[in-house]
């Protein structure tokens, strides 16, 4: 028996992955969970309103799932087998434009094979995309495993309006000039009627590249892309900085079982006078061995001592099958095993290293316990990390460090700010940090607090739609026209 077709939808997400994972449940058998995260939560709501599609790989190689309805969506899974997850996804995304878009902090490998499957397999998400959206309908492809889904898309379905949000950085165009397929990505992406960026910098530095290397006019008003017709359209190419639910991490940070939870923790690390915190997925763009180096020198200089200050690193396990990231783990825990080992006593320890993930409410109780909070990233689109912490301090205590190179440090200029390539000058903020009065704690945590209240990630997906449907206005009006 075959299925009823489903109805075309009025709105695509596209995405690497499906807003759901597989569980295997002992008594039901196998089922599908929503995943955590915030992309997810933030279009939920959308996402039902507009009897919206979601297409995405539903993060197991080599299954076949029929495309099916959960909580008020309809999901397509897009089948990758076990070769295309390495060549597409664990090679040309996460080894060449991870690294490559993350200023080279790692050395990007440029391999013929990985770009075959990267535009084989955009082909299928577009494909798939292209047969769930509605007539004049609207698709919203993300991050940069998709950036050859706009284009494709528009060619197949010119009536579809098309949005493109790059989650990481887009870098300089000195850096981005080494791919050999730096004209084909650019086309791929001006496929798109609005392009969001995370920063002012990063839709700046593709327009660059824009200009450069096609040759196209670039105005803060959008890109003139030439149509096969000779005619010209607009791109809309600016930033849209992404955010956090912030008020599912204040309701968390209220509920009694994780205040207690977060006392438990400092109780349970000795009592230190101040715990510092790093949450990062193990990755070598969060400046974690920086972090640690000026941790590990504040130490030996004897500016701190392990019975009173804690640095608690949870580094979240992550692309594990990567070279550069097996690499990563091993120096890390070489570093953190040093330390350690030359400045833990019976009853202290210097860094309690956590290679684990935890549940949300795990976090926020972390979060809570933390006096100060490390975000160090040598890159970062945003550092969504950053905002959790400033959104679960209902307090008005605690200070974030932040890294100039993350996206967040734009809209968060209260924090203490530093260039974690700066080891001297990060081991100033850090002292800073820990010495700060709760005056100036508060009265920074408060400046912090209302930026990330005012810009949540409801109000981000709503501007980015909003940005869309002007788009399918004037697109409508030139037809008619
Ligand atoms: C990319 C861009 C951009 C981490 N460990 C655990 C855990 N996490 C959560 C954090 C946060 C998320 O994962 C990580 O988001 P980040 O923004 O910090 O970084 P990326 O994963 O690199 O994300 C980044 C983002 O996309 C969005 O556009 O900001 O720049 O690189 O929410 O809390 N969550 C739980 N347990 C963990 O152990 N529950």
């Amino acid at each position: 028996m075959t299925e009823p077709a489903a109805p075309a939808a009025e709105l695509v997400v596209v995405a690497n992955r499906l807003p759901v994972d597989r569980v295997v449940d002992a008594v039901e058998g196998p089922g599908w969970r929503r995943s955590p995260g915030g992309l997810v939560t933030a279009l939920e709501p959308v996402m039902r309103r507009a009897d919206g599609a979601w297409v995405g790989w539903p993060g197991q190689p080599d299954i076949e799932v029929e495309p099916f309805e959960f909580e008020g969506t309809h999901l397509v899974p897009v089948a990758l087998s076990a070769e295309e997850v390495e060549l597409y996804y664990e090679g040309m995304s996460n080894d060449t434009f991870w690294p490559l878009y993350h200023d080279v902090i790692a050395a990007p490998r440029y391999r013929r094979l990985w770009w075959d499957a990267y535009v084989k397999v955009n082909r299928r998400f577009a494909d798939a995309a292209a047969g769930v959206a509605a007539e004049g309908g609207t698709v919203w492809v993300q991050d940069y495993q998709l950036q050859l889904v706009p284009q494709m898309l528009r060619e197949a379905r010119p009536d579809l309006t098309i949005g493109y949000f790059h989650h990481i950085p887009f870098p300089a165009y000195g850096l981005y000039s080494q791919l050999p397929w730096r004209r084909q990505v650019l086309e791929g992406l001006l496929g798109a009627d609005v392009i969001g960026f995370q920063r002012v910098a990063d839709a700046g530095n593709f327009a660059r590249a824009v200009r450069r290397q096609l040759r196209y006019q670039t105005k803060a008003t959008g890109i003139t892309v030439p149509e096969p017709d000779g005619s010209t359209r607009n791109a809309l190419a600016r930033a849209f900085p992404i955010s956090i639910d912030t008020g599912s991490y204040i309701e968390l940070a209220a509920r009694a079982d994780i205040r207690a939870r977060a006392a438990e923790i400092r109780e349970s690390l000795g009592n230190p006078k101040k715990i510092l915190l790093g949450v990062d997925r193990l990755d070598y763009t969060k400046g974690i061995r920086h972090r640690l180096k000026a941790f590990g020198e504040l130490l030996e200089d004897g500016r701190i001592d392990v019975e009173d200050v804690t640095l608690v690193q949870v580094a979240s396990p992550s692309r594990e099958r990567v070279e550069a990231y097996m690499q990563l783990r091993d120096e890390i825990e070489l570093t953190v095993g040093r330390i350690n080992g030359d400045h833990d006593t019976m009853g202290h320890t210097a860094i309690r290293y956590l290679h684990q993930a935890y549940p949300r409410e795990e976090m926020v109780a972390l979060f809570l316990a933390a006096d100060v909070m490390l975000v160090t990233a040598l890159r970062d689109g945003m550092n969504l990390v950053a905002k959790e912490y400033v959104a679960s301090r209902t307090d008005n205590r605690g200070v974030l460090v932040l890294s100039e190179f993350a996206g967040a440090a734009d809209e968060l200029p209260s924090a203490i700010r530093i260039n974690p390539h700066d080891i001297h000058g990060m081991k100033e903020a850090i002292m800073r940090a820990i010495e700060m009065p709760a005056a100036e704690q508060g009265r920074r945590m408060r400046a912090l607090r209302k930026k990330v209240i005012e810009n949540d990630v409801a109000t981000w997906s709503r501007s980015f739609l909003d940005a869309l449907e002007v788009a399918r206005t004037a697109k409508r009006a030139k037809q008619a026209g």
